[in-house]
């Protein structure tokens, strides 16, 4: 076992460091403010080989490994986790191709995807249907070599920009799982329309929408997988995405630190800088560990993803444990900044609020303590 990083994964940190530093970090607040999207350096992003990470190099993907994405992902979740949510939305979106895909169908699908700029995002979530996938109810009705979707999807990252959608859909209700199927659609597909980019709390500059499907008419050549396996293709999707969610968390929670410690050096209380104040130097201590836990589950998480090994239980862990602590560590960031830490003067106001949808997003921590206790109790 060792936990050093390759040359090669060296260089990509690097990589996706210099562009978090650069050229997110000094817009992070910018795009906050104005919730706009910033179209232009997500595919920036997408040109330096730091978005749809997962598409095989078959075709013409960079294919790196999932570990190798953890990485990219806290780097560019240091600059801005709503720019980086973004750019990672591409991976989710085409994560049901891979896993379920048939030869044909990569070919069709991702190839596009990596010959010119292209977002791609996951339509999974519904207003009754969050947490509870099985009770989804956007409607798939079989016609002839085609099915029509009718319903709607909600809370879709980079729905209103995306030329991709992953669909998840119903053909009986009642079967729960056992009726959902996956399909690929593309965005301008007649009959699909999209809400209004939803003013949300944190990760403003990420696009959130609702999308309509009415009579959206999807040949049965772009149904992923067979019949009643969409739910599982969902499942095994998460189960490969969580680690750069929790990756993403611990990028926010290192800018906390960072900015943290910082601002004790400068900060003088009683004549002395609040560094000096074990107060303080104890926010710090147990913020610092909890990063250094939070990527080393995520690691884990990830690396036995990489070595083909079944790792719900561990992407969990990363999931929750990760997004628990950034919630912790950006909410002690503001508490050390005191009253400045509360105004939009300074960055850690920013990162409590980006840190929220982490606990919600990807599967809530309640279902992430689900999946686990289940797994500890399955016989
Ligand atoms: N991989 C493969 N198969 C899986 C699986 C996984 N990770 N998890 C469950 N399954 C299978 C089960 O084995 C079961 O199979 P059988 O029918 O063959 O027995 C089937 O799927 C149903 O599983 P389960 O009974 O656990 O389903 P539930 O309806 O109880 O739902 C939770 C389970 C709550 C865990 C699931 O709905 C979930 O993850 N919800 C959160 C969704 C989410 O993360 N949304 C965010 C969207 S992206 S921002």
């Amino acid at each position: 076992m060792h936990f050093g990083l390759t040359d090669e994964q060296l260089v990509l940190q690097e990589t996706a460091r210099r562009f978090a530093v650069e050229e997110v970090a000094p817009v992070a607040a910018q795009y906050d403010q104005s919730g706009e999207f910033p179209r232009h350096l997500i595919q920036k992003a997408w040109e330096l080989g730091l978005s749809s990470t997962a598409i095989p190099v078959a075709y013409g993907g960079v294919e790196l490994s999932s570990v190798d994405t953890c990485i990219i992902t806290e780097e560019l979740a240091w600059g801005c986790s709503g720019i980086g949510t973004s750019v990672m939305c591409n991976d989710l979106g085409v994560m049901p191709i891979i896993i379920a895909g048939s030869e044909e169908q990569k070919r069709e699908w991702l190839t596009p995807c990596t010959a010119g700029f292209t977002l791609i995002s996951f339509c999974l979530s519904e207003q009754a249907a969050g947490s509870d996938v099985a009770g989804l109810q956007l409607q798939a009705e079989r016609d002839g070599d085609a099915y029509l979707l009718n319903g709607t999807k909600c809370w879709i990252t980079n729905g209103g920009e995306a030329n991709l959608y992953t669909v998840f859909a119903t053909l009986d209700r009642a079967s729960r799982h056992k009726g959902i199927c996956a399909f690929v659609v593309p965005a301008d597909a007649p009959g699909i329309s999209h809400g209004k980019k939803e003013d949300k709390m944190g990760q403003r500059a990420s696009d959130t929408r609702v999308i309509h499907f009415d009579g959206v008419r999807v040949p049965v050549s772009q149904r992923l997988g067979a019949e009643g396996e969409g739910f599982k293709i969902a499942m095994r999707t998460l189960d490969r995405t969580r680690p750069p969610i929790a990756a993403l968390a611990t990028g926010i929670a290192r800018r906390a630190l960072e900015e943290s410690v910082e601002y004790a050096r400068e900060r003088k209380a009683f004549g002395q800088p609040i560094g000096g104040f074990q107060a303080v130097q104890f926010m710090l201590a147990d913020m610092a560990k909890e990063i250094e836990a939070s990527r080393l589950l995520t690691m884990q998480s990830a690396w036995m993803i990489d070595q083909g090994l079944r790792a719900s239980k561990h992407s969990s862990f990363a999931k929750c444990f990760a997004t628990d602590a950034a919630m912790r560590i950006t909410t002690d960031a503001v508490q050390i900044f005191g009253g400045n830490g509360y105004t939009k003067e300074y960055p850690v106001e920013k990162l409590m609020r980006d840190a929220k949808l982490m606990q919600i997003y990807e599967g809530t921590n309640q279902v992430q303590r689900l999946v686990i206790a289940r797994e500890l109790l399955k016989t």
